[in-house]
């Protein structure tokens, strides 16, 4: 255990990972049967302060008052388990799809690309799909070990032409891309010692276990993971290093308690899918490390191009990242790592429960499904800059109906019934779908304006793939899909092993336009905790030279690019703040580790409120459609356009700590547009990350 003392007063920051094995053996071994903490939320009863009810109406919209709702905390029915996952990094050598290409024997099918990758490999990898990461599942209580094994060379790519002698932790250099480390993004778990750090590193060559405690009373929903060290984390996950995590519960509602959705959607033995969305940016390279392109006859970039004999590989920041190169690239974001999948087993008039994890990089996702017309021309070999000429002839359905029931994992207060979804980097949805008649369905990204977008130039229509449909005897063709869900879900709540009393209020809940007030796993963050406790951040880049930063003010004169042995903020273990968020350049994706955060207000500069169901967010001219219909949602990852101020709230209900906050466009993370946070016991003092699991 004396290994242990190396945690003793160490500056925040990166620390290497040797100092951390024996600290991990050592508390294995303690932690495995010892039981998580778990401590009581405030309750939630609006019942029991009436006079509080007005106000807190106002802002942020409530809970129905008519019930308790206080985060789940009931044990689950199944004793927790530890899963171990062997994971090793290293590169690996495949053949990616690219419908761009023709294959030179039938030309009516596509060709590929062989590409080099960094990539995750081990428990439940597949070797037909090498560039997604494994789906890790679990349940509240579990213990989830990962062993992480960097097999990466201790050497930079020959191929890479990135500054190698800089010490400026900010400017991006070839030695840092073989370093990793893991983040399990929207895990509530500490960010201390082996379990959620993303602050230290482990260098090639070494072995790592990260050990996730999942406190019992962690909210059953869809969240995933990924590298997150400071300068290689955009290369990292660009090359597909990324992975669904799913946490499932089985905890009834009762009275006093919030449940899991899952019991519910089980219960309505609803299917689900599990869909990673990436952007693996893979280019071939001249000598010189300049990307081998085709140009139109204007000169512009329409798309990357690899011979035959060459090999794809993503070695540099150079062309790589950046507004508008992954529309120049030509390159497809994949689900699951397959390039235009079919999904083949859907029926008409099911109900399918999509978990949607946006896990690229450059890429806004707006996701819309519309019926494919018959006998369309083969999709196998759609180039992206054809697609929105594609779409448009041939995906001619309007686009379907479908509820929204989380976002970022956390289940929401009421369905969001919705056409289009908006995905940005490290959001997830979990969506009902019911595709309503046999036949094929495209999955559309629909287009996207230039601030609604972290392509910063607006991103044409793309085809990520086709769902085809089956007939069956249910074909709900002629149904309503609202009243047709409402009527499945009232249905299995009347199946649900609870109180009478608890079964009519969760049926008087569905009925009332699909209300979940007993899922969700927050209680709402009303006036009276906030106590008036302010933090402000704005996002900058500052010119000559080009510095990604953050202000922890209003006022861009203040931002700073990171600087991982300062703390930026310290917060408050128990207390709960506002925070205002804004952007002073360009749209970035606002994401804080460990503690969501619930949406009180979006606004634009004339001070409307786009967060509104209903709401139309024209500001910048353009019609955006991510922001309405946000108001009081829980969130761990957000948009922040310039010109809007967002304000959130959320509660450091445990975990003390260090971990971050950053933009999720991981190239500007990887630049300086990262702060370190620090949450305090109060009554402990400062040095909290010298204790390990809480
Ligand atoms: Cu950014």
């Amino acid at each position: 255990m004396s290994k242990t003392l190396e945690y003793n007063n160490h500056h925040p920051g990166l620390i290497r990972a040797w100092k951390m094995v024996a600290f991990a053996a050592c508390i294995s071994i303690l932690m495995v049967f010892s039981v998580p903490s778990v401590q009581a939320a405030p309750a939630g009863s609006v019942l029991e302060k009436p006079a509080l009810a007005q106000e807190i109406f106002r802002n942020p919209p409530l809970l129905p008052p008519r019930r308790k709702a206080t985060p789940v905390t009931t044990q689950q029915n199944q004793p927790p388990d530890n899963k171990v996952f062997d994971l090793d990094i290293k590169y690996v050598k495949a053949e990616l799809n690219n419908p761009a290409k023709r294959d030179p024997k039938d030309p009516s099918k596509p060709s590929y690309d062989t590409v080099l990758l960094r990539s995750y490999q081990g428990t439940g990898t597949s070797e037909k799909t090498p560039f997604v990461a494994p789906t890790i599942e679990a349940k509240p209580g579990d213990t989830v070990r990962i062993n992480l094994n960097n097999k990466l060379p201790d050497q930079p790519s020959p191929d890479c032409k990135d500054s190698r002698d800089t010490t400026d932790e900010n400017v991006l250099n070839c030695y840092n891309y073989n370093r990793t480390n893991l983040h399990s993004h929207g895990l509530w778990i500490s960010p201390n010692g082996n379990s959620d750090n993303v602050l230290l590193t482990i260098e090639p060559g070494e072995t790592f276990t990260y050990e996730y405690k999942i406190p019992r009373d962690h909210p059953a929903g869809t969240f995933w993971y990924h590298p997150h060290r400071h300068g290689s984390t955009a290369i990292q996950v660009a090359s597909g290093m990324a992975g669904a995590f799913i946490v499932r519960g089985d905890r009834l509602p009762s009275e006093s308690v919030n449940g899991d959705i899952d019991t519910l959607l089980n219960k309505a033995e609803i299917k689900e899918r599990i869909l990673v969305l990436q952007q693996i940016q893979y280019a071939c390279l001249y000598e010189n490390g300049e990307i081998k392109d085709k140009k139109d006859r204007k000169g512009k970039v329409v798309a990357w191009v690899c011979e035959p004999n060459e090999i794809g590989k993503i070695e540099s920041y150079n062309r790589f990242f950046g507004p508008g190169t992954w529309g120049e690239s030509g390159r497809y974001t994949s689900i699951n790592g397959e390039i235009l999948p079919t999904f083949k087993d859907a029926k008409a008039g099911e109900i399918e429960r999509w978990r949607i994890i946006h896990g690229g990089v450059r890429a806004t996702i707006n996701l819309e499904f519309r019926k494919l017309k018959e006998n369309p021309p083969n999709f196998n070999t759609l180039k992206t800059a054809d697609a929105d000429s594609y779409i448009g002839k041939n995906c001619t359905g309007d686009p379907i109906k479908y509820h929204v029931i989380a976002d970022d994992g956390l289940t929401r207060s009421q369905a969001w019934q919705t056409t289009l979804t908006t995905l940005q980097p490290g959001y997830r949805s979990d969506a009902l779908v019911v595709f309503p008649e046999a036949g094929k369905y495209c999955v559309v990204d629909a287009s996207a304006p230039a601030l609604g977008s972290v392509n910063a130039q607006g991103e044409s229509r793309q085809l990520l793939g086709v769902v085809e449909v089956s007939v069956t005897q249910d074909e709900k063709e002629k149904y309503d899909i609202h009243g047709y869900l409402t009527d499945k879900l009232v249905e299995a709540a009347g199946n649900l092993s609870i109180s009478t009393l608890l079964k009519e209020n969760i049926v008087n809940d569905l009925k009332d336009d699909l209300k979940l007030s007993a899922f969700t796993p927050h209680t709402v963050i009303k006036d009276n905790e906030v106590k008036g406790n302010k933090q402000e951040l704005t996002f900058f880049i500052s010119n000559s030279p080009t510095k990604f930063e953050i202000s922890n003010t209003l006022d861009t004169k203040d931002a700073q690019p990171y600087d991982h042995t300062r703390i930026d903020r310290k917060l408050k273990l128990g207390s709960a703040d506002e925070w205002t968020l804004q952007s002073g350049a360009a749209s970035h994706p606002f994401h804080i580790h460990v503690n969501p955060f619930q949406i009180v207000k979006i606004s634009d500069k004339n001070n409307k409120d786009v967060s509104l169901p209903g709401a139309v967010d024209n500001f910048s001219g353009t019609n955006d459609p991510q922001y309405p219909g946000l108001k009081g949602v829980w969130k761990d990852t957000l948009f922040v356009k310039p010109n809007y101020t967002i304000v959130v709230r959320t509660r450091y209900q445990r975990y003390p700590g260090e971990f971050v906050i950053h933009c999720h466009i991981l190239d500007h993370e990887d630049q300086g547009m990262m702060q370190n946070v620090s949450i305090v016991d109060p009554a402990k003092g400062a040095g909290t990350n010298t204790t390990s699991h809480q």
